[in-house]
């Protein structure tokens, strides 16, 4: 194993023994002004409205104009109330009440945030899954702190559940205060270098701190170099934001991934703190330590710094690496506001390419497809004679609808699914043979792919990301076009040709959505402008890791679907939905209890704690003896030695010193036996400066001069304790220089 490898495989065997703290991110104190009541009404918006007198305008909390609060056109879950906080603002709790005097409240809803009024993400109590508590009375205000607060201009309330006698009804009001927000705007090529000021260094401890939001999977989000090729970059691989550092010297680079599907266009936060040999990294709600070997300091670092990408004479830096392409909010190194220094043009900043100091919002509008009954329906584009049809999925499932439609006059449908992560069209004609294409692999990965499908003549073209690798197939079918494409699922009471009600909906997010060379706008969708749908959550992408932090225990692997994950416990010696149950024994005595004979059993000494299990015999006499096999139970010939260069003889356990000393600890009795068959050879005596020729070394590193059955410190075997050596000049049979072994 080459040696970045093994530092690499160490550093994830440290990453997966840390269990991730959950900070709580900025300062709450006093920032607690409510914030909706002094918005003008046009601020206040919703789906729909019953009446005008049930407009948006009148939900603020404890208003009685109007009907006395907010109430939608129909109560459905495609309704929402939303405000603009006029900037991005911090948000730190929210408050609901129903409508005024009416028995229209709502009992649990979904809070959304964004920055630009589209790519809505929903803000997620304590890792929960679940809507927040609503109301249960019309006047009554439930409050909720978010802990940690959001940062947003635009929030959303998405009724979930309401009161079944009455219908949405709702009031609002959110708290916080004004956020301040530096930006710069990276457009891939640019980056910005910094030159430590020596002032603001810290002999200790180096803090940088930053959020970011981008739409791409790849980029550098900063890096610094030091002597002899060190460095430490931190850069988004595949939405997952890595840590590559390669410290002390190039054969101990180390590898940390933090975070997953950060390339969400949201914002993420990352702290790094630097200390002597120790770095922390917490991305979002997620620590990582990492611990530099030995006394090797990471601060003697150089004092440039650079964000967003690497400058081309970077010496250590091999591979090109993509830079960022984004926003960068907040910079800051130890207290310094690097954007706020590159606005002003300070000679310590050098500003490579260009970047703007605002942030721009891409105009992208995600769809969630939430549960296996989602579909989205969308017209042929009349006069369209052909098909040409792209999107892009992300999803964890491995199986799913993606797309079908009925061609005209029922001759044929199109079916494009996903099926055990590759892309598969067929069309199926009834009644002829199947007929399909298959692209991609493995895309049921959580990132971003895209899908293109076209049919020219008799010709099909299936193409999955541009990758050459997952070039065009092609096979001979037949077209004609269509009337309605169905992504994501089919409705229920449709008359199907059988192919697709087969198979189950698709869940994940679409974007992007384009046919016959026409962009799908999902708001006109949502507005009932254009198609239809079910079960959808439009213009956000509701993706998350389940697999981060893992539940699975004891190194048991992660995996994941959209609603659930499991673990592999393979090779782990636990079992359970989380890896947690032990499968073996604590102990030989309790293999005995079971009636087992002498043998070798593996013992999980701590059961469900993190001590892995370990090998031993067990030997099953009137007491059960656990008897931990080594490396040296073979004879090992020791030659003379004249004192210089002692003949060490190293016993290596199939137990870690952890687990042995568990085993000690746990046992009414310990003991080691070792045979030392001798002849001329000497064990007790001393040299002539009063040094031992022999001695032993313990599990806790001391020596030790003293032989089996004797005592400690008594420098005489056992027949020299008990006084029947063979030669009573010596307290050790071997000291007493016989010709005979
Ligand atoms: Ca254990």
């Amino acid at each position: 194993m080459d040696p970045v490898a093994g530092t690499l495989l160490r550093m994830l065997a440290l990453l997966s023994a840390q269990t991730c703290s959950t900070v709580v991110v900025g300062n709450t104190y006093n920032c607690d002004a409510p914030l909706a009541s002094a918005l003008s009404r046009a601020s206040f918006s919703s789906s729909s409205e019953l009446s005008s007198s049930h407009g948006p305008g009148f939900a603020s909390l404890n208003r009685r104009d109007g009907a006395g609060g907010w109430t939608p056109f129909v109560s459905d879950k495609y309704q929402w109330l939303q405000i603009d906080l006029g900037e991005r603002m911090k948000v730190t709790a929210v408050a609901t009440q129903g409508g005024y005097g009416s028995s229209d409240w709502v009992t649990s809803y979904l809070l959304m945030f964004s920055d630009s009024g589209r790519n809505w993400k929903q803000y997620r109590r304590e890792e929960s899954f679940l809507g927040f508590p609503g109301n249960t009375n019309s006047d009554s205000v439930v409050h909720y702190r978010l802990q940690p607060p959001l940062e947003a201009r635009f929030l959303r309330f998405l009724p979930l559940a309401w009161n079944p006698k009455g219908r949405i009804g709702m009031r609002i009001e959110v708290y916080g205060c004004a956020y301040r927000s530096e930006m710069v705007n990276f457009d891939g090529k640019s980056f910005l270098l910094y030159t430590i000021n020596q002032k603001s260094m810290n002999p200790v401890k180096e803090i940088i701190t930053l959020k970011f939001k981008t739409t791409q999977s790849d980029g550098i989000l900063l890096h610094r170099e030091g002597q002899n090729g060190k460095h430490i970059t931190l850069e988004l691989v595949k939405g997952n934001s890595s840590c590559d550092a390669n410290l002390p010297s190039p054969d101990t680079q180390a590898t940390l991934t933090l975070g997953s599907l950060l390339d969400d266009q949201h914002w993420h936060s990352v702290l790094i703190e630097l200390l002597n040999t120790r770095i922390n990294f917490t991305v979002d709600k997620h620590t990582y330590h990492f611990q530099a070997d030995g006394e090797t300091s990471l601060l003697d670092l150089d004092y440039k710094i650079s964000f967003g990408g690497i400058p081309r004479h970077g010496k250590s830096m091999v591979v090109p690496h993509k830079s960022f392409h984004g926003c960068f909010e907040n910079l800051f190194y130890n207290g310094v506001d690097i954007i706020d220094l590159s606005k002003k043009h300070k000679p310590e900043i050098l500003i490579m390419g260009n970047v703007s100091f605002s942030c721009l919002h891409p105009q992208t509008v995600p769809v969630t497809f939430l549960s296996s009954r989602s579909y989205l329906a969308l017209p042929h584009p009349s006069g369209e004679n052909s098909l040409v049809i792209s999107f892009q999925f992300r999803t964890w499932n491995r199986a799913g609808l993606l797309l079908t439609s009925q061609f005209l006059h029922r001759s044929g449908t199109l079916v494009l699914v996903l099926s055990d992560g590759k892309l598969k069209l067929r069309l199926c004609p009834p009644s002829q043979p199947m007929r399909a294409i298959t692209a991609g692999a493995g895309l049921n990965d959580g990132q971003w792919h895209s899908v293109s499908l076209s049919a020219k003549g008799n010709h099909w073209s299936l193409k999955v990301d541009s990758n050459a690798s997952s070039a065009a197939h092609s096979l001979h079918g037949w077209v004609d076009s269509a009337d309605t494409y169905y992504f994501g699922g089919y409705p229920d009471n449709s008359s199907g040709s059988g192919c697709e009600s087969l198979l189950g909906g698709f869940q994940g997010c679409l974007r992007l959505m384009s046919i016959g060379g026409t962009a799908v706008d999902p708001i006109s969708v949502q507005q009932g402008v254009l198609g239809s749908f079910s079960d959808l959550q439009i213009d956000s992408c509701g993706i998350t890791d389940r697999c981060l932090p893992s539940y699975c225990e004891h190194g048991g692997e992660c995996s994941q679907s959209w609603d659930t994950f499991s673990c592999d416990c393979t090779h782990t010696g636990y079992v359970g939905a989380t890896c947690h149950s032990s499968l073996y024994e604590r102990s030989c005595e309790a293999y005995k209890h079971r009636g087992n004979s002498s043998g070798l059993y593996y013992i999980d000494l701590d059961g469900s704690g993190p001590l892995g299990p370990a090998l031993v015999y067990c030997n099953m006499t009137d007491s059960a003896w656990t008897s931990v096999q080594h490396n040296g139970s073979h004879l090992s010939r020791v030659k003379s030695s004249h004192g210089e260069s002692p003949q060490p003889v190293i016993f290596k356990y199939m137990a870690s010193m952890d687990q042995l000393q568990a085993l000690i600890d746990q046992a009414d009795h310990c003991q080691q036996d070792l045979a030392f068959h001798c002849k001329k050879s000497r064990l007790t005596l001393t040299h002539l400066d009063g040094t031992p020729v022999s001695w032993w070394v313990g599990r806790t590193n001391e020596t030790h001069t003293y032989w089996g059955g004797s005592l400690p410190d008594a420098q005489k075997c056992t027949c020299g304790l008990e006084g029947n050596c063979i030669d009573s000049q010596y307290h050790c049979n071997c000291d007493a220089d016989r010709d005979e072994w």
